[in-house]
């Protein structure tokens, strides 16, 4: 017992003064569940984030703009089996509209979320640069900085997206162990989802990298994962629980506790202490939110305007009609939690900063040769 809470502390404290852990050092911490621990690590967490982000949170618009997709993922509603739901496809004009109002509402960000709709990816070349249009309008509409989540695509368009002014590339493996990965996300090529957000990163955009809980992944999957995202390296990393619904064919894990979560968030705080980590809305709602920021996020996702008709990815309507997942409910909760929002000028000097961070980019001139070249 008196060896566990030394090692414990003693990791505790490395990780505090910046030491590299080892992986299955890692996996070690997000095994431990005694409660005295987990107050520890959440307050280790929080310290270290306000060392590098002060009291600032960023707040981000979420904008899922094409709910029509081609792929088959295990544990997503959106996947194409799924013939009881309702898709849209939003027109130019409904997106702009829902940009434009939750600039105004103070968001810091514009998340340009699809699933892989074959319409937009696979249109005529001039359809797509019309979708590409709609994309640099967002941002220079709003004057915000935009993200796009579009699931895997080609180099080109990630190059087109980079010119059109995008700052940001999301995409989530959700494991890094690839036996999961495939059963996951069937049909779906491993190494070419990863080599997108090389490609992205050397096209000078931002990269965001996800994980899924509750899905059949050990601690040493996630040490796995949170290894790669340190060594890649990520400017946001992500974890979220996987929420079951009807009609999808992963069935809810005993391991879907929120624990898990939260744990995931505290230590990726302390391994990369300098990245951007989401309080998803998406997961449970606003309700959820503070114990996220308590464990050392520093970025509220998933903030949707009520009234345009848009939905959410893991918990798709949860908080949205009722004006739950707007900054008039989310600011108090980041006062609960002694936080405070940015201001937009605050995020987008990170942004550049972070940009001007990575050695290899902004070789939008010059794109790399080899569709999957890590940075050389
Ligand atoms: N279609 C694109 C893609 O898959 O990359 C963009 C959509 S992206 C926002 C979808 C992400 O939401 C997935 O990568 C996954 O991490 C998360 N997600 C989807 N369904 C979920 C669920 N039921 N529970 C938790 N997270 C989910
Ligand atoms: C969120 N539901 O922000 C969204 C989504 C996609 N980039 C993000 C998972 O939580
Ligand atoms: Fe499509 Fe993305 Fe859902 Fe997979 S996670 S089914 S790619 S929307």
């Amino acid at each position: 017992m008196a060896e566990h809470s030394h090692r414990f502390k003693a990791l505790l404290a490395a990780l505090e003064r910046g030491v590299v852990s080892s992986v299955s050092d890692i996996a070690w911490l997000l095994e431990q569940r005694d409660p005295q621990d987990l107050a520890r690590l959440f307050a280790a967490a929080r310290s270290v984030r306000q060392r590098y982000f002060g009291s600032q949170v960023f707040l981000y618009g979420f904008l899922y703009f094409s709910t029509h997709c081609r792929n088959h993922c295990r544990f997503c509603r959106y996947r194409r089996e799924n013939t009881a739901l309702k898709r849209y496809r939003k027109t130019r004009e409904e997106i702009l509209s829902a940009a434009m109002e939750m600039a105004a509402s103070g968001v810091h960000l514009i998340d340009l979320t699809m699933g892989e709709d074959l319409e937009i990816l696979e249109g005529t070349p001039s359809q797509i640069q019309e979708w590409v249009s709609m994309i640099r309008s967002v941002g220079k509409e709003t004057r915000l900085p935009v993200m796009i989540s579009p699931g895997t695509v080609s180099g080109e368009l990630l190059a087109d997206l980079a010119r059109a002014g995008v700052s940001w590339y999301a995409c989530y493996q959700e494991t890094h162990n690839e036996p999961l990965f495939d059963a996951l996300r069937p049909g779906q090529d491993y190494h070419g989802r990863l080599a997108g957000k090389y490609r992205a990163r050397d096209l000078g955009l931002l990269v965001e990298e996800g994980i899924l809980t509750g899905v059949g992944e050990t601690a040493a999957d996630v040490a796995d994962s949170i290894d790669f995202m340190r060594r890649f390296p990520v400017d946001q990393a992500r974890v979220m629980s996987f929420v079951p619904h009807p009609g999808i064919p992963l069935p809810r894990a005993a391991s879907a506790d929120r624990d898990i979560e939260r744990v995931t968030i505290a230590v990726m705080r302390l391994v990369m202490p300098d990245v951007l980590i989401p309080a998803s809305l998406d997961v449970d709602g606003l309700a959820g939110l503070a114990a996220r920021l308590d464990a050392g996020a520093n970025v509220v996702t998933s903030i949707v305007p009520p009234g345009a008709g848009l939905s959410g990815v893991a918990h798709s309507e949860l908080d949205i009609a009722d004006a739950g997942r707007t900054l008039a409910k989310v600011v108090p909760v980041l006062e609960q939690c002694s936080l405070v929002p940015a201001s937009a000028d605050d995020y987008q000097a990170w942004v550049a900063r972070r940009q001007a961070m990575h050695p290899c980019s902004g070789r939008l001139a010059d794109p790399p040769a080899r569709e999957a070249a890590p940075c050389a």
